[in-house]
């Protein structure tokens, strides 16, 4: 075997002079340079799958919300969560190794290391985004795989979400924690009936527009809405836009979830009238944000934050009606980028405890799973709602004691098979969004009035080392360079309602300040005071 995998490194052989690492988006960077991390994620996910005794392990080729030039790689453990953190520093290393003998070296060094049995079988679910360059990087991660000896499925274009429901799928087919059907089909099957028996009769208003930032999402949007129930039988209405994927130059730009955050506007293709419905998905739509232009045509946007309240506060009135409230508690979990008025609503009106986690949906999760139900959701609309076991026995164990108690639980009980459990998921999340202003007989305008955002300002500062910059507490507080945090809490004390923290980035070579405050001009002021003291 170490001949075989000597061949495909030579085949596919590192450029000189780049440094690879695997980050919280697995590898990322322009898609020319990325055959050879290909090739040896291939090597990897067999050797992950084989220390895991054969279960199924997910390579997905995708690069977000990143412009169409790029692509990344990330690779899904068994139950559909983001890959262990010490495999990703080996993954790091050997993306990294120079010639293919120090491949085939670092291959069998892992192998001893955890005493990994080769003829163990290797089994990998591969699929990727609609990016020009997938189909080659394809290419070169199967010819990694071969060489390693691992069976594996391509499942071809596909969400990232989906590919994490196939993995957890495949991995639980057959026992007490079966997930669902490990299918294209069964993914839509599941999440369709969900969603009809989550909406228990309730009728959506208007009509959702849905911006696939001309990506993999918006033709399996069209795919799933097959099997969701149309206007006529009680459903949504959806619209799907920006879902042209023949041209993947087009992929990401002018449109999609990051744009619309970042720019706090609707894509400029958007035909909508005042208040009607829209949301955005990325690149792989694993992220998605809602907004609406009003009767003075002014913008709003309904982030990831708002998702969470949406959510935390519909599950939290199903809890207590179902009976349930002595027995199951809800918390949500943010990052310092939250708004400081989502976290007081959440604290002050929900009555919820509130996490906050450093940045990247890893943390978000693993601090959700310590909860009995944890609503996790960054303000870029990456999230889900995750469900302890303990709580799902809880719940499908519970005896209603009235019918509007048996009403609840119908409905507590379709929510959770709606909300995809494996990782956050844009199309189960938008339906899930609509499950609730459906129950609520909301509109946009109601669900923007249950609190008023603080205003607030974020900014990218260039700096010649970010590395320099670490922090503690959840990301909002500097512990270096020595005597910066000191200037910033200064800054922070004179402004009204201030906040104010900055991080490096973990996707750019750059170091992030956010500021908010009572106004406008007191948030941009504050975080042009805190970016100078960055620079
Ligand atoms: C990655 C993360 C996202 C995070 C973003 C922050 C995942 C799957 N993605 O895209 O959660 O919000 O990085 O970027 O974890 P930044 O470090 O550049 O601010
Ligand atoms: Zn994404």
């Amino acid at each position: 075997m170490a001949a075989s995998i000597a061949e495909a490194a030579r085949k596919h052989p590192a450029p000189e002079g780049i440094v690879y690492t695997y980050g919280t988006a697995g590898f990322r960077t322009k898609a020319d340079v990325l055959d050879s991390v290909l090739a040896r994620v291939g090597l990897i996910a067999s050797l992950r799958s084989r220390a895991l005794k054969g279960k199924w392990i997910g390579v997905m080729i995708t690069a977000s919300h990143n412009p169409p030039e790029d692509n990344g790689v990330k690779l899904v453990e068994p139950m559909g969560n983001m890959l262990q953190e010490e495999w990703e520093v080996l993954s790091t290393t050997m993306a990294n190794k120079a010639t293919p003998e120090d491949v085939a070296e670092y291959y069998n060094e892992l192998a001893a290391k955890f005493k990994i049995d080769l003829s163990t079988p290797a089994r990998v679910v591969v699929a990727r985004d609609t990016r020009a360059s997938g189909s080659r990087l394809l290419g070169c991660l199967v010819d990694g795989l071969k060489a390693a000896g691992a069976e594996y499925k391509d499942f071809g274009f596909f969400t990232t979400p989906q590919l994490h429901y196939v993995v957890r799928s495949l991995n639980t087919e057959g026992t007490k924690d079966a997930y669902g059907v490990p299918t294209e089909k069964g993914y839509y099957e599941k999440f369709g009936a969900a969603f009809k028996n989550a909406l228990k009769g309730k009728k959506p208003q208007g009509s959702l527009t849905v911006d696939g930032a001309n990506g993999v999402g918006g033709p399996k949007l069209t795919e799933l809405i097959k099997y969701l129930p149309t206007k006529e039988e009680g459903g949504l209405e959806i619209h799907v836009v920006n879902d042209n994927v023949i041209k993947p130059e087009s992929l990401n730009v002018d449109c999609g979830a990051d744009y619309v955050k970042t720019n706090q506007r609707a894509p400029p293709t958007s035909k909508v009238g005042p208040n009607d419905r829209c949301c955005s998905l990325d690149g792989d739509a694993d992220r998605v944000v809602f907004y609406f232009k009003d009767s003075s045509n002014v913008f709003h946007l309904l982030d990831g934050d708002r998702i969470a309240t949406l959510v935390a506060s519909f599950l939290g009135d199903l809890i207590r009606q179902s009976g349930l409230a002595d027995a199951i508690t809800i918390g949500v979990v943010q990052t310092a980028y939250a708004n400081g008025a989502a976290t007081n609503y959440v604290e002050q009106t929900l009555k919820l405890k509130v996490d906050c986690t450093p940045t990247g949906v890893k943390y978000l999760h693993h601090a959700a799973e310590k909860l009995d139900i944890g609503v996790y959701f960054e303000a870029n609309g990456h999230g889900t709602v995750i469900f302890s076991p303990d709580t799902l026995d809880t719940i499908n164990k519970h005896e209603p004691r009235s019918p509007a108690q048996k009403e609840a639980l119908d409905v507590l009980r379709a929510t959770v098979e709606l909300i995809n459990q494996a990782v956050g998921d844009a199309l189960s999340d938008l339906l899930l969004v609509e499950v609730v202003l459906a129950h609520k007989s909301w509109g946009v305008e109601e669900w923007l009035g249950t609190y008023t955002d603080l205003p607030n300002k974020l900014t990218k500062v260039i700096v010649s080392d970010r590395n320099i910059f670490k922090t503690t507490d959840a990301e909002r507080k500097l512990v270096k360079p020595d005597g910066v945090q000191k200037q910033i809490d200064a800054e922070v004390q004179k402004v009204r309602q201030g906040r104010s923290f900055a991080r490096a980035s973990g996707t750019e070579d750059a170091v992030r300040v956010y500021a908010e405050a009572a106004t406008k001009a007191e948030a941009e002021d504050l975080a042009r005071k805190v970016a100078s003291i960055v620079e």
